[in-house]
């Protein structure tokens, strides 16, 4: 349905403030969001774009609980850190807020009141687990269990994490209660429901009929929700942190967080315009459009909706473009892992380089499809799209017009038709990169302004000013002046994407007023506008910053790996004497050299006490050979010689072998006589 719309409206997901935010959080929403309130206020539209941090649910208190301070202490922590964040990579949320906010708790409450009034939510009693010795209710992530669907034996109370499956608590195999490990029990408890089944004709409707023109992820979807039927969702729960349900006899129970999460949008909004939020939530002619990942479309498709219609007052959203996630390096992003490239972190090892990260996430970004950000990919864009194409044609553009015309615009004479021919191509630019946006399709927008750069550099190589130089001045003078025109026009044209960057370059060429209407022009700059003195846009990447971020991520593979080591099972019992006729040995490595044309072998020659012995052992990947002589390593003295590549075997060295297969040499922990027996 084309509607006319007056004004935007854009909600961005409230991350949790159990932890920090990282490259998948900005890829998957915050980036394409801020790169379309841009777009939209470049264009002089009236729009808005609301945030904030989710400060209830489970994930809090428990982190509260693990390190003894309280949830509100957890939340404080973390909404600064990701406000910040957001900040310094020039996300321009009209508002951030918080959902511990009192303005949020009165909406979150009134909300609720209002539907309770109504008659929309069922009350209902039901059997829930309870945890006997903790004394409490074990809502949604208290609760960990077997996947009945996958048989991950980490899932949790309201999903699964490996398999992307929402739960029931009652639903998992083997519960056991996150607070204490014990067994929980059953015990009944009321709640209140809210009647999505009831509104499933609504909802097919107004997503399956009006709406075939979201995003195939997101339709797919929700369509696949709709087919498997709609029940009713309790949308509170028994706990101590979070909204209070506002009736009475509900002590104890607070609103669910994703009941209340998503009134967020709307609290922030009136916390940021008091006497008009109205207008924006409650007026057709408002857009809204939430941005959020794929995780969250049943939330924001499905279940908010329900609550605005059943309200009755409110706008549904006019488009949820949800993106898939990114992955890092060939895994998953992982807070409870730390696998995930953390942007405070980021900041601190590139700083200045929020345009990277931002171009990178953007043209890589997981629209259609999970997507992979490696690092090499990422030093890659750098070097070869930002650093040679936009900053080289900008820089070239800048020193050449320096070095003729001493920093002042020239005057453009007669265009040759290739003149015309680049005007028209970058001219062209601006409905292509429109046409994208306006389908949030972010990834091809920034391609076509990326072209326009490319237009630029191919200008200036065909045309050569630095050879017309010596003969003919007035056609240097024409080309320079187009070539700093695209440098204004990519000011603006990039200008939603790269911030940071497209500030420096309308600096670089004093473009001070100027609106997205312009982009595509000839005549931003005049003759004679004095230009600044232009510094480096991006720089390269090395190698070795790369492999640094490479080896971190290594470490943290490895710390992972060595928590969640398992020894294997103890063998069955051996006896005494089995053990006694084991002759094992400590030796003095006099020399280890590698075995040739084998890549796993060392051969050692061993003082022994008693002549020496040579002994081959399969550790060569975990050791440079000159680093074990001297040594003393234990061995087994009457282990049967083998022949090993043709080298004689007298004995076997004893290595521990690590969580990750690798081997270590055993050793007495203090210098002993080589040949002594140990036992
Ligand atoms: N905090 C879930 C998430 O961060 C949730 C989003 C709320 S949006 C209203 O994935
Ligand atoms: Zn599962």
């Amino acid at each position: 349905m084309e509607k006319n719309f007056k004004r935007t409206l854009i909600t961005t997901a409230l991350p949790y403030a159990n932890g920090p935010v990282h490259i998948g959080h900005l890829a998957g929403v915050y980036v394409p969001a801020d790169i379309y309130a841009r777009y939209l206020r470049l264009k002089g539209e009236e729009v808005i774009m609301i945030g904030g941090s989710d400060e209830h649910g489970v994930p809090i208190t428990i982190k509260a609980k693990a390190e003894g301070i309280t949830p509100q202490d957890v939340v404080d922590r973390y909404h600064k850190i990701i406000k910040d964040s957001f900040e310094e990579f020039g996300i321009t949320f009209d508002i951030y807020s918080r959902t511990s906010s009192e303005i949020h708790k009165k909406t979150a409450s009134e909300f609720f009141r209002k539907l309770y009034e109504k008659g929309e939510f069922i009350e209902k009693t039901s059997e829930q687990y309870y945890d006997e010795q903790a004394d409490q209710f074990l809502a949604d992530r208290y609760i960990t269990g077997t996947c009945p669907h996958c048989g991950n034996e980490k899932a949790y109370g309201d999903q699964c994490e490996a398999c992307g499956t929402s739960l029931n608590a009652t639903d998992l195999i083997n519960p056991k209660s996150a607070i204490t490990g014990n067994v929980p029990v059953l015990r009944e408890t009321k709640h209140w429901y809210l009647p999505l089944d009831k509104y499933e004709p609504f909802l097919r409707k107004w997503i399956l009929e009006e709406h075939k023109e979201w995003k195939p992820n997101v339709y797919g979807q929700c369509k696949s929700w709709l087919d498997m039927g709609l029940q009713p969702r309790a949308v509170s729960r028994d706990l101590d942190w979070g909204v209070p349900v506002p009736v009475d006899g509900a002590d104890g129970k607070v609103l669910y967080v994703w009941f209340d999460a998503p009134i967020g949008y709307i609290s922030n909004t009136i916390e940021l315009l008091p006497d008009s939020w109205e207008k924006w939530w409650k007026s057709e002619d408002t857009r809204l459009v939430h941005f959020i990942g794929k995780d969250n479309i049943v939330f924001h498709c499905i279940v908010f909706p329900t609550m605005l219609k059943a309200d009755g007052s409110y706008i549904l959203p006019d488009n949820v473009p949800a993106n898939e996630f990114l992955n890092l390096e060939g895994d998953k992003i992982s807070t409870s892992r730390n696998w995930a490239v953390w942007l405070h972190e980021y900041l601190k090892d590139f700083p200045g380089k929020q345009d990277v990260l931002r171009y990178v996430l953007t043209a890589n970004a997981p629209e259609t499809k999970d997507n992979d950000f490696t690092w090499k990919d990422f030093q890659a864009r750098n070097n070869n799209e930002l650093v040679a194409i936009l900053g080289n044609f900008v820089n070239r553009a800048m020193v050449l017009t320096f070095k003729y015309f001493e920093g002042k615009v020239p005057a453009a004479g007669e265009f040759t038709e290739y003149d015309k021919q680049t005007i028209a191509d970058f001219e062209n630019v601006k409905t292509e990169v429109e046409r994208y946006l306006d389908q949030y399709r972010f990834r091809d927008a920034l391609k076509e302004a990326m072209n326009l750069a490319r237009i630029g550099n191919k200008y200036l190589a065909d045309t050569e000013p630095w050879k017309l130089a010596k003969t003919d001045m007035a056609r240097v003078s024409t080309i320079m002046n187009i070539s700093l025109q695209i440098v204004a026009n990519l000011g603006i044209a990039f200008e939603p994407f790269l911030p940071f960057a497209a500030k420096k370059m309308r600096d670089f060429v004093a473009l001070h007023d100027f609106n997205w209407e312009e982009l595509g022009r000839t005549n931003l700059l005049k003759d004679g506008d004095v230009l600044a003195q232009p510094t480096l846009l991006f720089e390269k990447i090395e190698d070795s910053e790369i492999e640094a971020q490479v080896q971190k991520l290594l470490d943290t593979k490895k710390a992972n790996e060595l928590k969640s080591y398992k020894p294997a099972e103890v063998k069955e019992d051996t006896s005494f004497d089995d053990f006694m006729k084991m002759d094992i040995r400590v030796g003095t490595v006099l020399e280890c050299t590698k075995v040739p044309k084998a890549d796993k072998l060392l051969q050692f020659k061993i003082d022994d006490g008693m002549g020496g012995r040579t002994i081959v052992s399969g550790i060569a990947k975990y050791y440079k050979p000159e680093d074990l002589v001297g040594k003393q390593v234990c061995f087994i003295a009457n282990f049967p010689t083998r022949k090993l590549k043709g080298i004689e075997s007298q004995g076997m060295i004893l290595s521990a072998e690590d969580a990750d297969g690798r081997l270590v040499v055993v050793s007495p922990s203090d210098l002993v006589k080589a040949g002594c027996q140990v036992g």
